[in-house]
């Protein structure tokens, strides 16, 4: 628009700002509603709008935890909302150099531990652990509909990989890679009774096993559904599909999950996965697949049983929908799931009460559809208010589409009814968003997040990589009041709002954590008491130097080892004090670590370089933190 550009900057910004009524009306009132300079007019304006309070003072406690996931940074990150405050960031998929994830020997157990032997093999050369992750859907353990606080789970699109997050202490215990599978996308977990399965979409097809024997066949190339057991973090089984699946979703009964698929045509270009008008949701029959797994009626592929869930199986039913759905949603109120068109206007909305029936046979697949509002172009994920209404995002529209469910089902009835409440601008691109305990039973109807996956002009210019923009929307009264900007760096895909009294964390490690349970029975087995002794305990050319961390001093101030020796340094902090972690670096040896309060943690390497190596602790614990600090003595190997 010739318009747009001619005028000044925060004037479009200001228009962007304010509720979509007023956008819409925007326009014209610009010019004269709009002209107050600055975005702070904005702000005050949808302050006054707002039925909630946003301003977290300082010294206050934000209402609700927020998953975030960091898509291609392969990390966890929790915002606090309504503040949108960053609190901190989960390691997972990536290396760490603030924690050592990725090098201490307790995060590279659970970096190895689930890899297929083929990845074992193909990362020998490599460190051993993949370095790279995209961290797509972070969702968290549900008991009867809603989180009970115990893990949170999350996919892994690159390396076709599934995590779980302890949510007492927060950090990753376990990371599982997908036999027969190849990317994991849509992941969701089994909501009732708990959970129990964690289902996990496997986007794309190739030949089971992919060993290079069959290659372009495109007829030979299987997609697969995952269902991992989320207490023991192992496939329970998986099912063969037709196409490619996207979303997935489960019910409150605990009988079905339901995926998005596109690529009916099972086509390997863009050319032929749009060949067709229709793709299909498809509907796992749990029960059914259990019994196929009890009663033998599987093959077992990958060490883990595959039941084939293609067209005529009676484990799955594929309902048609309009070509390249992708968004499943459950509502709250435990009856309606819905499939965002994305290249269709519309939402797909199905009552979940009429799977018995259509795996029955009793019904056609599309008798299951109640609903099917048009609602703009683009739409990609809904999140629910607990209060019968929707909220779609609109990724080509720049918008969110609040609509009315109830209204959509007399709409497909025959009646004059228009079931879209509202739109609101956001900016830009969103694509999932997300409502408080909105994926849940208890959803709250308070805020709506939306994420955006372009932020241009929202904040300072930082050259061509911008952030992502995340926007906080109050959706408790009838219209949704944007109140505040969040930029993120790559690329927050989804998040997961959870209430505070749902999570409860710990300070301060147990001494019996499972996280460093080898080195308290390496400790052990030298005769070490982790909490009083520092000491060095040669083993051949393997040498185990145990310390302990006490603000301000480690428990050596100086150790010696041969050049050529493997050195395993274990330092426990033996401090009690909340908020207290020490770190160990060791200088120009690439080794850095945190060690939270009564915590162990270990790092192994290769003594290979001569001289004198000064540690210090790296993380910020005593006035005298600046003198907390040792030297590694490296005798040189005998010529
Ligand atoms: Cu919509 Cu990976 Cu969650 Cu992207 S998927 S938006
Ligand atoms: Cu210990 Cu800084």
């Amino acid at each position: 628009m010739s318009n747009e550009e001619t005028q000044p900057r925060f004037n479009r910004r200001q228009l962007l700002g304010t509720t979509a009524a007023a956008a819409v009306a925007g326009v014209a009132t610009a010019g004269g509603a709009l002209t107050v300079s600055g975005g702070f007019a904005t702000a005050a304006k949808a302050a006054t709008k707002s039925g909630l309070n946003y301003e977290i003072k300082p010294g206050e406690l934000d209402e609700y935890y927020t998953f975030f996931s960091s898509g291609q940074s392969g990390e966890v990150r929790i915002v606090g909302i309504p503040s949108m405050r960053e609190i901190m960031r989960i390691p997972v998929f990536n290396r760490c150099s603030a924690t050592g994830w990725g090098q201490t020997n307790e995060s590279r157990k659970v970096l190895t531990e689930g890899l297929l032997p083929t990845s074992v093999e193909f990362l020998k050369d490599k460190g051993g652990v993949y370095h790279n992750g995209d961290l797509h859907h972070p969702h968290p353990s549900f008991t009867e509909g809603t989180y009970d606080g115990r893990y949170l789970f999350a996919n892994d699109k690159a390396n076709t990989r599934v995590c779980r997050i302890r949510l007492d202490v927060m950090k990753c215990d376990k990371i599982i890679e997908l036999p027969n599978q190849h990317t994991v996308h849509g992941l969701r977990v089994q909501k009732y009774p708990r959970t129990g399965y964690v289902f996990a979409n496997g986007e794309d097809g190739v030949p089971i096993p992919n060993d290079g024997k069959v290659l372009d066949d495109p007829k030979q190339y299987r997609s697969v559904f995952s269902a991992i057991d989320g207490d023991t973090m192992k496939v329970a089984w998986q099912v063969i599909v037709d196409g490619n699946l996207d979303n997935v979703d489960a019910d409150y009964q605990g009988k079905y999950c339901y995926a998005t698929c596109y690529n009916s045509e099972n086509g390997v270009n863009l050319e032929q996965m749009m060949g067709k008008d229709q793709d299909w949701v498809v509907v796992f029959n749990i029960k059914r697949i259990e019994e196929a797994v009890k009663n033998g009626d599987f093959k077992e592929m990958g060490g883990v049983p595959v039941v084939d869930g293609r067209h005529g199986s009676k484990y799955t039913r594929y309902i048609p929908v309009s070509n390249g759905p992708h968004g499943m949603n459950t509502a709250p109120d435990g009856i309606h799931a819905m499939a965002a068109g994305k290249l269709s206007p519309t939402v797909t909305v199905f009552d979940v009460r009429k799977f018995d029936d259509l795996f029955d046979d009793k019904i056609k697949p599309r008798e299951t559809v109640v609903a099917e509002p048009q609602l703009g172009l683009g739409p990609l994920h809904t999140a629910f208010d607990g209060r019968g209404n929707a909220y779609t995002t609109l990724f080509l529209d720049s918008q969110i589409c609040k609509w009315n469910i109830e209204d959509a089902i007399r709409a497909f009835n025959g009646e004059k009814v228009d079931p879209i409440r509202q739109k609101l601008d956001v900016s830009y691109q969103p694509g999932h968003n997300h409502t408080s305990m909105g994926q849940t039973k208890e959803a709250d109807g308070k805020w709506l997040l939306s994420l955006n996956k372009f932020s241009k002009d929202r904040y300072l210019n930082v050259g061509p990589l911008k952030p992502e923009s995340d926007q906080l929307i109050d959706i408790s009264g009838d219209e949704m009041v944007l109140v505040h900007d969040n930029p993120t760096f790559a690329e927050p895909h989804d998040a997961t709002i959870v209430h505070a009294s749902k999570i409860n964390p710990i300070s301060i490690w147990k001494r019996d954590d499972p996280m460093f349970a080898d080195a308290v029975e390496q400790a052990k087995k030298d005769n070490i008491d982790l909490l009083v002794d520092s000491e060095v305990i040669r083993d051949g050319d393997k040498v185990r130097v145990y310390m302990t961390s006490s603000a301000p001093a480690f428990g050596l101030e100086t150790f010696s080892v041969k050049q050529g020796d493997e050195v395993t340094v274990y330092v426990t902090n033996i401090d009690e004090v909340e908020d207290l972690t020490h770190g160990f670096a060791i200088v120009n040896y690439g080794i850095n670590m945190e060690i939270g309060p009564q915590a162990t943690a270990s790092v192994t390497f290769k003594a290979s370089k001569p001289g004198v190596y000064w540690y210090y602790c790296s993380w910020f614990c005593h006035a005298m933190h600046m003198e907390m600090k040792g030297r590694m003595l490296v005798e040189p190997q005998a010529a």
